[in-house]
C-alpha cells in the first residue's frame, strides 16, 4: 500500500531539517519503506480537507490505505511496530525502546521547544534577558542527565532504536541554542545519528523541497 507523507511545502528553517516531517522520513528510510510526500502551505494546513486528516493543523500525517494518522510520535511507532529496523523483539527491550521514544517526545523536546520560542519569538520582550537563562537551565538540566545515562554508549539501550531516531530528532533542534556542545557525549551521539545512511536520505529529500535554490527556481 502507497504511503504519503504532508510537509510544508516551503520549511521555515529553508532545509535544516528541522520540521518534524524530517523523523517520519528517517523512519520510513530505516525500515526501507518507499513514500511519497503531498507538500502543503501554511493556508492549506488549516482547511478542511488536511484539517480532516490533522485536527490541529500541521503537518507530518501519514496515509496508508483506510488509515490516516497524526501525531510524530505515533507515526513512527506505527512504522517501527509494522516494519523490522526499528524496535527489538524481545518484549522488555521493546518496551524500553519506546519508553525512550516517549522520554525524548514529554520530557526532552518540551524545554527545547520553549527555549526555540523565546529565542525566535520573544526576542523583544522587557523580560527576554531575564528569562533566557532560566529556560537555557531548564534545557541544560535535562541534557545533563541525558548525557550522564548515555555515557560512553553509542545508542541509549543496546542496538539502534526508535527511541534513539526521536532522542537525536529532539536534540538536533537545541544544537543551534549551543547547549548541546556542552555535552560532548550528546553531540557525537547526535552526529552519530546524522551519519546514518537512512537519516542522509531523509535529510536530502526534505532538502531537495526546501533548499533556497530549490524554492528560487
Ligand atoms: N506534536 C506534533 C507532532 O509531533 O507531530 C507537532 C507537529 C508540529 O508542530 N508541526 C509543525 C507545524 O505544522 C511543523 S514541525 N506547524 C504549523 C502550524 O502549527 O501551523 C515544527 C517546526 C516548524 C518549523 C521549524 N523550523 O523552521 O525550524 C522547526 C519545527
Amino acid at each position: 500500500m502507497t504511503i504519503t507523507i504532508t510537509a510544508f511545502e516551503h520549511s521555515p528553517d529553508g532545509g535544516k531539517g528541522l520540521a518534524r516531517d524530517t523523523r517520519v522520513r528517517w523512519a520510513l528510510e530505516e525500515t526501507g519503506q518507499a513514500y511519497k510526500v503531498r507538500l502543503v502551505t501554511f493556508p492549506a494546513m488549516k482547511q478542511p480537507a488536511h484539517l480532516a486528516l490533522h485536527p490541529f493543523g500541521q503537518i507530518p500525517t501519514y496515509e496508508e490505505g483506510n488509515l490516516a494518522l497524526f501525531e510524530t510520535g505515533a507515526i513512527v511507532l506505527h512504522i517501527a511496530e509494522r516494519h523490522a529496523g526499528l524496535l527489538p523483539h524481545h518484549a522488555n527491550a521493546k518496551a524500553r525502546a519506546i519508553a525512550w521514544m516517549f522520554a525524548a517526545l514529554n520530557t526532552v523536546e518540551p524545554p527545547i521547544l520553549e527555549l526555540s520560542t523565546v529565542m525566535l519569538a520573544e526576542r523583544d520582550k522587557p523580560w527576554y534577558e531575564e528569562r533566557l537563562p532560566l529556560v537555557q537551565e531548564r534545557v541544560r538540566d535535562r541534557l545533563h542527565l541525558l548525557s550522564a545515562r548515555l555515557g560512553d554508549a553509542e545508542w541509549l539501550e543496546g542496538p539502534f532504536s526508535a527511541g534513539d531516531l526521536m532522542m537525536v530528532s529532539v536534540l538536533l533542534r537545541s544544537r543551534s541554542s549551543g547547549l548541546l556542545d556542552e555535552f560532548p557525549n550528546l553531540a557525537a551521539y547526535v552526529a552519530r545519528g546524522e551519519a546514518r545512511p537512512a537519516y542522509k536520505r531523509a535529510f536530502a529529500a526534505q532538502l531537495a523541497v526546501n533548499a533556497p535554490a530549490a524554492s528560487a527556481g
